[in-house]
């Protein structure tokens, strides 16, 4: 059968072809999603990243969904940076358990040139020299600071856009849209691969979600990764009362992004823990490849490694191999 919705990578995609997609009824959306999916010959395999908050909370931004901004009574264990040693234990443990790739997040606005961003370059050295696929996101960076990273071992860069430009304002004050874009550009620069998404589940409507995913596949090159994420609502944040979003919505923003930009990964990631094992199928079949493993995101609960694998075994699935482009 012939799929109208296969879009090459690097073409433009109109936001009218993508609104299209993202209305399409469910099943069938699920499908056509299903189909481009197949077309790679990987499609049982997904990639396993383990978060590790290297910095928590304290954060000078204002972030309506995040628990780690200093100005949000949340009740997260404030932590400074961690040592070297300790992020090597806990990435040596993730190695064990099958995970690919460790993603170390600090929750700073922006890179500083201080002897933090010496320590975090230490770290990236030490999880490279694993032969895990280092990614790192640290906030906004410059072109030197993405080179150094790069230098250093670092693989992917995290850097989400979080919602469409025009939602943007209702959700951060303390930065903008384009400097979120700029910095994805020194990622680029830097040939780091990008990782970039947003969330779903803070009052957005579907012509946002629609605007965030054609800002992503209309980047100059579309992200090596999307994180989708479905609001974890934590108490003390301004986004504490948000209803959790549907998991139809989770699937049909999943479906979208996989047919949109079908040689990139899309990460299942903030929001599993409500979900059930037949709702995540759903997102797997929508073409989804990849999550964050381990009993804890940054500060919110994850499925723990186990629940995952016995899922893994249910749903005939395996984890990827690190550095399989
Ligand atoms: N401080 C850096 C920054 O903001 O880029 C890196 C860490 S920040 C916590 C990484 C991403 O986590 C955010 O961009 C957002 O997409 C996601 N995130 C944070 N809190 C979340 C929540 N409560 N629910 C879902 N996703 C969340
Ligand atoms: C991403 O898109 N999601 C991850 C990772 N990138 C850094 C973070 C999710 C955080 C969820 C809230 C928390 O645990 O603090
Ligand atoms: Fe800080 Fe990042 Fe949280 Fe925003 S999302 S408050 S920048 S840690």
């Amino acid at each position: 059968m012939s799929n109208t919705f296969n879009v090459e990578l690097n073409e433009v995609v109109s936001k009218d072809t993508i609104r299209e997609i993202y209305h399409t009824p469910l099943l069938d959306l699920i499908f056509r999603a299903a189909l481009v999916h197949r077309e790679n010959e990987s499609y049982s395999e997904v990639q396993i990243s383990q978060l590790i908050s290297v910095k928590t909370g304290g954060c000078s931004e204002d972030c309506a969904y995040c628990p780690q901004a200093a100005r949000y009574q949340t009740g997260v264990d404030v932590h400074a940076l961690m040592s070297v040693e300790k992020v090597k234990e806990l990435a040596t443990e993730a190695k064990e358990r099958g995970a690919s790739r460790v993603c170390m997040g600090a929750s700073w606005r922006e890179v500083r040139d201080n002897r933090d961003f010496d320590r975090i370059l230490q770290m990236v050295e030490e999880v490279h020299a694993m032969g895990m696929e280092v990614c790192c996101t640290l906030g906004m960076l410059n072109e030197i600071q993405a080179m150094r990273l790069k230098e250093a071992g670092c693989y992917a860069y995290n850097h989400n856009i979080d919602t469409s430009e025009s939602y943007y304002g209702e959700i951060i004050s303390t930065r903008n849209f384009q400097d979120r874009l700029n910095t994805l550009e020194n990622v680029r620069q830097a040939k780091m691969t990008v990782c970039s998404g947003g969330i779903i589940g803070m009052g957005e409507s579907d012509e946002d979600r629609i605007g965030m995913l054609h800002t992503l596949a209309n980047l100059p090159q579309a992200p090596d990764s999307v994180p989708i994420n479905a609001l974890v609502a934590v108490k003390g944040t301004p986004l504490e009362n948000q209803q959790q979003v549907p998991i139809q919505d989770v699937v049909r923003m999943v479906a979208t992004a996989r047919i949109i930009m079908p040689k990139s990964v899309v990460r299942l990631s903030a929001g599993r823990n409500s979900m059930s094992l037949s709702d995540q199928a759903l997102c797997f079949m929508a073409g989804a490849n990849s999550i964050f493993a381990g009993e804890k995101l940054l500060t919110t609960p994850n499925p723990d490694f186990n629940q995952d694998m016995e899922m893994f075994k249910i749903l005939g699935l395996t984890p990827r191999k690190a550095f399989k482009a």
